[in-house]
């Protein structure tokens, strides 16, 4: 099994989780997204690494960084799932599996929303979970990468 962690990368305005909106992301806060997906990673002998940035450069450098540090990418990249071609290319370029994650149903919603740049260059999408999507991820790429549940 590989010892590199899986970088959990968030984006912009996903700090204020649980603290604005709730009708929307739900009352968990982003601390609780991290315990939450570390305790499921555990359970497959996993490690993570979990981010948040308001900046897309920012963003960018850490997944550059993946390439070599990590064995694998979990991405909610917030609204810049939407416009962002650098975090595409980024992605692309890191060329280790990414799984796209969303807290809300983005196609549920405005039609801006239904077009993500990220989803071309992830193995796969989950979304509408609230926190509960990225512990679906780790359980997806835990699969992936053949980790073994303790
Ligand atoms: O559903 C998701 O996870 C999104 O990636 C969240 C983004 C949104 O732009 C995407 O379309 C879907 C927005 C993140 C903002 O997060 C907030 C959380 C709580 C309160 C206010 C903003």
């Amino acid at each position: 099994m590989s010892k590199k962690p899986i970088y959990v990368l968030n984006g912009p305005n996903l700090n204020l989780l649980g603290k604005r909106e709730p009708e929307i992301y739900g009352h968990a806060t982003l601390d609780d997204a991290r315990e939450r997906t570390q305790a499921r990673a555990k359970l497959y002998g996993l490690e993570i690494e979990f981010r948040q940035s308001n900046t897309e450069g920012e963003i960018v450098g850490w997944i550059q960084e993946a390439h070599a540090k990590a064995c694998a990418l979990v991405i909610n990249a917030g609204a810049y799932t939407h416009t962002s071609v650098a975090i595409l290319d980024a992605v692309l370029a890191a060329d280790i599996p990414c799984v796209e994650v969303h807290l809300s149903n983005i196609f549920c919603r405005e039609e801006f929303r239904r077009h993500s740049y990220i989803s071309a260059a992830s193995v796969g999408v989950i979304c509408g979970f609230g926190v509960k999507s990225y512990e679906l991820a780790i359980e997806a790429l835990a699969e992936r990468l053949n980790a073994v549940e303790k």
